[in-house]
């Protein structure tokens, strides 16, 4: 296309690709001016960034366009099956700007008995079967999965069982290929379509091409209100991998019961990372009247379920991109002479008679009117806001503290080569003095200055050790703490609520109704417990922050009693925020969320109000228990890679300092009386040294440089 936007021209992630490979060629400078041991944690680090990928989720219900609209976003047109009966079944893993695994850039995994069975018992429901909530046992799922194995084993013969718990790898993509793994349904095609789709659990397809410049995953899943409850749950937890999302709505039933659902399924992932796309504008009959309309509904709506979030909202056509790109005219005549179209003409894009197919078959048309379709197909819009969404996510935060850990070694490996300077500076002025030798190359009592001073950097690098020791054992006591008060004042909100119903339930039976009529909403309790974990992650990891700029210069203080060590910059609290993790296990489907015709069972079993009310009370405590666990953990686990990066690098580099001195004092001691130790050799070393401050120098400006600018690329998100 020739009018691409902006971000698509320059590559999604440019910017982020761009800091990453200065980073990678500041590392590799840095890896040869630290000292050996200090190696690994540079080699490490580059390791990390060269893996970095940010991974984006497309949802949406059933058909409502999320394969036809990936086609178009990755420049693919026709990569991924898309039609209106088969639908897809499996998570399908697009890789770009990525080198494919040597053994096959195509690969269908197929699920394993475990997770089959995984998979029937659905997210909590052992606990359940384990008297969390008695006289419960949802066997739905598990009669679905039955079915499913039964239908792949009959459809598969003798195959079935060999390939369970395999994989199916191809060197590239051929035509048809998709199909036989990741769609199911009503075919025309070929006997193969559909062959593997019950047992495939997720395709990962490695393609050049495609609008990144930053390595980028986009993720296809199955429609959320897939028929069946297992693709549901596959799909569901398929999202926990990914970092950002983009919701696929229809414009023609925007907001729909289905889609409300899914927003309150999406409730519990970071809102800020969500961008939603209302397709199929082009179904919409009148789109001067109704598009405002959808649109103001839709954002009405995020609002009502997200306050306070801005959660951006681009509209457009799946359909009319995957034109623009394959541009066939007659299938563009086509589009043209519906009323939609006319959107396209009055919003001046088009001109009068380009819907004719033989002005289709002029250049000067088709290219205007190729422009057209794109623009409005809303893919620019869309390029845009992924532009800017990558920014907020933990790559690009992990990349940033690669870059200030990166800034803080420079300055050691800096400090480390001037303190190393000094040295032999003073013990040629020593010589000099001493020898009343202008070409002095030390004296008598340098041995011994030098033995003192090598004593003096074991005894601060004990200290430097031990201080370290000690400071990860505060972290851990501060994770610990600000843990487990998140986890309480999450189950609390759980108590709250489950009492509330309880009383609930049990009033409403004592007034005579059915106990059938309860359903659970648990949209109240899920927003309460993502916004008291947004928030209480946010407070705890100021408290980190404020620890972290308390005691890590501490560590400097040390060194600089031996050497002028650098000042570590206290980072700015305002400026940097530890992302709050995705909240997932929020997503996650409850036994609280299954329909009212699976809760008979559980019903029947009750005798008296009272009792009604307790169970229901034990069960929303045994089902959101576990949530708050696992969110409280997830905060945890946060905090100590935070801890577990910071104190790495700040250990890594007094430890570096203290090396490097250590070593030059070492060799100064060797050599003593050496008659190679000549005075123009010594003025040499000189030199050398002096040469390697200012590399060192320059490495740390630009180092900071970087820091600063991936610092302004980052934006944790709107706080609310
Ligand atoms: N008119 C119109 N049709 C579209 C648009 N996007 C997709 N479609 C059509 O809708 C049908 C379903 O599209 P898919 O892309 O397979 O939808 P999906 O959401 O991936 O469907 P599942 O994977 O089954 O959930 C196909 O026939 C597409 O051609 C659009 O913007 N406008
Ligand atoms: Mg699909």
């Amino acid at each position: 296309m020739q009018r691409t936007a902006d971000a698509a021209h320059r590559g999604l992630g440019s910017r982020l690709e761009n800091v990453r490979q200065q980073l990678q060629s500041c590392g590799a400078v840095m890896a040869e001016l630290v000292e050996p041991q200090s190696r690994p944690l540079v080699s490490g680090a580059l390791a990390k960034i060269s893996q970095l990928t940010v991974r984006v989720a497309v949802v949406g219900q059933i058909k409502s366009g999320k394969s036809t609209f990936i086609n178009a976003f990755v420049r693919h047109p026709r990569l991924l099956p898309t039609a209106v009966t088969p639908w897809t079944t499996a998570v399908t893993n697009l890789h770009f700007a990525q080198a494919p695994p040597p053994d096959g850039a195509v690969r269908f995994s197929f699920m394993n008995t475990g997770e089959w069975r995984e998979l029937a018992k659905g997210s909590r429901f052992p606990d359940l079967a384990e008297g969390g909530a008695p006289g419960f046992e949802p066997r739905d799922l598990q009669l679905e999965v039955n079915a499913l194995a039964e239908r792949a084993r009959q459809k598969l013969g003798p195959e079935f069982e060999q390939l369970i718990g395999r994989a199916h790898l191809f060197n590239a993509l051929h035509p048809g290929l998709l199909e036989q793994y990741i769609c199911s349904g009503e075919f025309s095609g070929s006997d193969s379509y559909g062959r593997y789709a019950d047992i495939t659990r997720s395709a990962d397809l490695y393609l050049s091409g495609g609008p990144f410049a930053f390595p980028t995953t986009v993720i296809d899943t199955p429609g959320i209100n897939d028929p069946t409850l297992v693709r549901d749950e596959i799909t569901r937890r398929s999202l926990g991998a990914a970092e950002a999302y983009i919701i696929v709505l229809t414009a023609r039933q925007p907001l729909s019961d289905q889609d409300v659902a899914l927003l309150r399924f999406m409730r519990g992932l970071n809102k800020d990372r969500v961008i939603v796309l209302v397709n199929r504008i082009d179904e919409l009959s009148d789109p001067p009247e109704q598009l405002p309309q959808v649109l103001r509904f839709v954002n009405d709506r995020l609002a009502a379920e997200f306050p306070g979030a801005r959660i951006p909202v681009v509209h457009g056509s799946a359909w009319w991109a995957t034109q623009a790109l394959t541009f066939e005219p007659s299938a563009v005549a086509k589009t043209l002479t519906r009323p939609s179209a006319a959107h396209l003409f009055r919003r001046g894009f088009l001109q009068q008679g380009d819907a004719d197919p033989r002005a289709l078959a002029d250049p000067a048309t088709q290219a205007r009117v190729m422009q057209a379709l794109y623009a409005m197909s809303g893919m620019p819009a869309l390029y845009e806001a992924f532009d800017s969404l990558i920014n907020t996510t933990g790559t690009a935060f992990s990349m940033g503290m690669v870059a200030r850990g990166f800034a803080d070694m420079s300055r050691a490996c800096e400090q480390a080569a001037e303190a190393e300077l000094k040295i032999l500076l003073a013990d040629r002025a020593r010589g000099r003095t001493r020898n009343g030798n202008p070409n002095g190359t030390g004296s008598s009592d340098s041995p011994a200055i030098h033995s003192r001073e090598r004593e003096l950097i074991l005894s601060v690098s004990a200290n430097i050790e031990a201080s370290a020791k000690m400071i990860e054992e505060i972290f851990s006591r501060v994770i610990g703490e600000e843990q487990a008060h998140l986890r309480t004042s999450l189950l609390n909100i759980v108590d709250t609520y489950a009492a509330r119903e309880r009383k609930i339930v049990t009033d409403s039976l004592a007034r005579g109704a059915s106990a059938t009529t309860w359903t659970h909403e648990g949209i109240e309790v899920r927003r309460a417990l993502s916004d008291a974990f947004r928030a209480g992650f946010e407070e705890a990891s100021q408290r980190m922050l404020a620890y972290h700029a308390h005691l890590i210069p501490e560590l400097f203080k040390l060194l600089q009693t031996v050497v002028p060590a650098p000042d570590i910059p206290v980072p700015q609290l305002k400026s940097l925020s530890i992302p709050v993790p995705a909240s997932i296990p929020l997503s996650r489907m409850l036994v609280l969320d299954l329909d009212r015709s699976r809760w008979q069972a559980f019903w029947k079993r009750a005798s008296s109000a009272d009792q009604a009310g307790a169970k229901i009370e034990a069960l929303i405590r045994s089902e959101f228990a576990g949530v708050a666990d696992e969110l409280a953990t997830s905060a945890g686990r946060t905090f100590h890679d935070f801890a577990s990066t910071t104190i790495g690098w700040a250990l890594g580099a007094c430890r570096n300092i203290q090396l490097a001195l250590q070593r030059r004092l070492d060799r100064l001691l060797q050599e003593e009386g050496h008659p190679e130790n000549t005075p123009s050799r010594v003025d040499e070393r000189i030199s050398a040294q002096a040469q390697r401050l200012k590399d060192t120098e320059a490495l740390t400006a630009h180092l900071e440089l970087l820091a600063r600018e991936i610092e302004g690329i980052f934006k944790p998100g709107d706080q609310p």
